[in-house]
């Protein structure tokens, strides 16, 4: 029997919540999967696991990325349930509660396999060895990087380049500041356990988002024309904040759905193939409300928002651009990997 999801807002795996402020800690695992094979674990189709869940904003980051560049024959997907037990994230969507590829009920066994015992916290996303059963990599920084890169052999016809060379200088800093200020901001002030912690997170985040707002307001994209990784990063923060980063964690100067040049971006790209077809609101919902029990005791769930809005016009189209560059939009989901229709927006308007 599956034990009640336990209280990670102390212990939130590799994410540290101190007494004064909110550290999140550096991926354990770094090892990268390459072209050129140099950490031990080359890039071959078919070998490795992605193991994410379509709760989490950084793991989502990886799901998206692989849509994008048509991995999903490469890179197979497994799936964990939105609430972790105290072993943390578990395969009890898949039948016996156990992952069909890698056998496993609980993704620490791939981290054990990797390391006995070792200290730290078991994390999403992870890429698994198929043959060893070894975790590879849980360095969520680096693993949509190198699916830009390092996995170009295996990317579908009409893959976009999401990390352009030209662009890298320019991405990194823009990047660096959706992370500190709006990625992990969010986590900053909701696991803020003093005022001033809170403040300072909050002043950062909206300000951001009111710079990122105003460079939006011309272009379609964070970069310019097209769509990059730097969307990627910023878009799996902003399809949660509604939902849960605004009332959950406290980042309520507004509503994503009130700023009408970030609601356009979001809902532009949610539309686009390879961005909201990895949206599973009822997951994300759920693994935030009930999962942190330090923020939100009563482990209710909230009904709203009505997200219905998801799915209106955006006329972002409007200021032209070229989503994905030279190449084309990825093809329909593998049905397999369907959300399925409780996560689906419209079935999360009020009233229904
Ligand atoms: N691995 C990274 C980021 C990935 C991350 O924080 N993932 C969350 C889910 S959104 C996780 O798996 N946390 C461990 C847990 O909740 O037990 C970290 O160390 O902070």
């Amino acid at each position: 029997m599956p034990s009640q999801p336990s209280d990670t807002s102390t212990t939130c795996g590799n994410t540290e919540y101190g007494r004064k402020s909110f550290k999140r800690s550096r991926s354990h695992f770094p090892d990268r999967i390459t072209a050129d094979g140099r950490d031990g674990w080359p890039v071959e189709a078919g070998r490795y696991r992605l193991v994410a869940s379509r709760a989490c904003p950084w793991a989502s980051r990886a799901l998206i990325s692989r849509r994008l560049l048509g991995l999903e024959d490469a890179l197979s997907l497994a799936l964990v349930d939105p609430l972790q037990d105290d072993r943390s994230w578990r395969f009890t969507l898949d039948p016996d509660g156990r992952d069909p590829v890698l056998g496993i009920r609980f993704l620490s066994e791939a981290y054990d396999a990797r390391e006995k015992d070792y200290p730290g916290g078991v994390s999403v996303p992870a890429i698994v060895d198929v043959p060893s059963g070894k975790l590879v990599t849980n360095d969520y920084q680096q693993i949509t990087l190198d699916l830009a890169t390092e996995w170009r052999a295996l990317h579908r016809a009409g893959a976009p380049d999401l990390y352009p060379e030209a662009l890298r200088e320019e991405m990194d800093v823009v990047m660096a500041g959706v992370y500190r200020d709006v990625n992990n901001g969010v986590y900053r002030a909701g696991f803020a356990t003093g005022q001033s912690e809170y403040e300072a997170a909050f002043h950062d985040l909206f300000r951001r988002l009111d710079l990122l707002s105003e460079r939006l307001s011309e272009q379609r994209y964070l970069m310019g024309d097209t769509l990059t990784e730097a969307d990627i990063r910023l878009f799996t923060t902003l399809v949660r904040f509604d939902a849960v980063y605004h009332g959950h964690f406290k980042c309520n100067r507004f509503k994503l759905a009130e700023d009408p040049v970030l609601w356009a971006y979001a809902k532009d790209l949610y539309q686009t193939p390879g961005f909201g077809d990895t949206v599973d609101f009822h997951h994300i919902k759920q693994h935030y409300y009930r999962v942190h029990t330090g923020i939100n005791p009563t482990g209710v769930v909230p009904l709203g928002p009505d997200l219905s809005g998801w799915l209106a016009p955006h006329h972002r189209e409007e200021l032209g651009g070229r989503p994905f560059g030279d190449g084309t939009p990825p093809g329909p989901v593998p049905p397999e990997e369907e959300v399925p229709p409780s996560g689906h927006p419209e079935r999360l308007r009020l009233g229904s």
